[in-house]
């Protein structure tokens, strides 16, 4: 072995641990090897020892006792790459076979195997799969066979269209899709802004969803326009499920001493039908092809526009991967012990860049926490120090939020 590892097999032994670590509610662990996955992930190169790792940030103890080198009585064969150091270095077989025996473990773990799929589905979170886990359910035939069970309506839009939804979808179907949405947009409210957010913003070439703001260039003329939108679609015939939340947007109200998993825009989660012949050089082969047309997942989020640099920076995001969400947000605002171990340490620059890969909206907030004394959500930047306690917050313009980014030149990478 060279211990040139791949750079997706490095990330993915630690991503492959805080997924276990999460179906198994321990945040700690899931917190620190998500972590450890995205500094892994932006280092320069291969890792070929552990003494290569000192200095770097975010590998704590839960991290080092995976990487830990545990020498095997008999054996004095020194760890030599990372392949090793995911593996906690059992012995020489592992090292040649650049398999991590831990990471091997889980992916054959009957439970694992079994939340991992049902979590794919759409409308299913880490309880649900849970539920039907206990139940003794296996696989999607066994769900569908279940009479007792009910599905609700995103779940069994969430089945029909699991194989087509799964699959990823490419940049030239994002940007197939952000026409239609363009068009069906600008016929409404020809000066409508349209932006594509989410992964697709942060340039990448692969999502499992296409994420969209909408606005108007003046505050409260975007009321009423998703209506419309869902409408045209539907008129198009290529909507196939849509879920529609009102906004429940209240400046006075904000900014929410809670932690909330979801900002309060209108929004509305969609599935689109997209047809071949508008995507440049076609829908991937794979996908739907016999049809003519693939199933796709579309986020339509619509904020006013005075709020709309804070909701873009939000969704624009940094996760790399859809697994429940949600189900990490609202343990995160139980004020858990992960969240307060996170929320406890003031980190530095150095970590918000290493972080940046998948922790950004985290490491962001909590700079601005910590070092800039202000809280920032989807809805705003607010000065904490100018926050009386039972009065509206202070609101700062959105132009306030480059601030945070040039003092000290500390976050210039940012
Ligand atoms: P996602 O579309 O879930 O994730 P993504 O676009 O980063 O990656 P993928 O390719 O898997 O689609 O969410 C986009 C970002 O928006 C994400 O960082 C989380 C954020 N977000 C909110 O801020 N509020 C919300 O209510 C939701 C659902 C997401
Ligand atoms: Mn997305
Ligand atoms: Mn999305
Ligand atoms: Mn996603």
């Amino acid at each position: 072995m060279t211990g040139s590892l791949p750079v997706l097999r490095r990330q993915d032994a630690f991503e492959i641990l805080a997924e276990q670590a999460e179906f198994c509610e321990n945040d700690g662990p899931c917190l620190a090897f998500m972590r450890a996955a995205s500094v892994l992930k932006s280092l320069p190169g291969a890792v070929h020892h552990i003494a290569d790792l000192q200095g770097i940030p975010c590998l704590g103890d839960q991290t080092r006792a995976v990487m830990e080198v545990v020498p095997v009585p008999g054996n004095s064969m020194p760890c030599r790459n990372l392949q090793s150091l995911l593996t906690g270095c059992q012995g020489p077989e592992i090292l040649d076979s650049g398999f991590s025996s831990k990471v091997q473990d889980i992916l054959s773990d009957d439970r694992y195997q079994t939340l991992k799929l049902f979590t794919s589905v759409f409308g299913v979170g880490l309880k649900t799969a849970e539920k039907w886990y206990r139940k003794g359910h296996r696989t999607f035939e066994d769900i569908h066979a279940d009479h007792n069970l009910h599905l609700n309506k995103m779940q069994k839009a969430g089945f029909l269209y699991h194989d087509d939804i799964f699959k990823s979808i490419s940049k030239a179907e994002a940007e197939a899709l952000g026409r239609i949405v363009e068009d069906t947009v600008r016929s409404i409210i020809p000066d409508a802004i349209v932006a594509v957010t989410g992964g697709f913003r942060r340039g990448k070439q692969f999502g499992h969803d296409v994420d969209f703001l909408l606005t108007t260039p003046e505050n409260g003329r975007e009321e009423g326009l998703l209506a419309q939108v869902i409408n045209k679609l539907k008129y198009q015939d290529i909507l196939l499920y849509y879920e529609n939340q009102e906004s429940t947007f209240d400046m006075s109200r904000l900014p929410s001493h809670r932690f909330e998993a979801m900002d309060h825009f209108q929004k509305c989660f969609l599935i689109v039908r997209l047809k071949d012949n508008l995507v440049q050089g076609g829908i991937q082969k794979d996908v739907g092809d016999h049809r003519g047309w693939r199933a796709v997942r579309v986020d339509l989020v619509v904020p006013p526009i005075d709020r709309y640099a804070f909701a873009l920076l939000g969704w624009t995001g940094s996760r790399t991967r859809p697994y429940s969400c949600s189900v990490k947000s609202k343990r995160e605002g139980r004020n858990n012990k992960a969240a307060k171990e996170s929320a406890g340490k003031s980190e530095s620059a150095l970590t918000a860049f290493f972080t940046l890969m998948k922790q950004f909206e985290r490491d962001l907030r909590r700079f601005a926490r910590h070092e800039r004394k202000m809280l920032l959500d989807n809805h705003g930047l607010y000065d904490k120090t100018k926050m009386p306690k039972k009065e509206p917050p202070l609101f700062l313009p959105s132009t306030v939020l480059h601030c945070l980014f040039t003092t000290g030149g500390r976050t210039g990478m940012l």
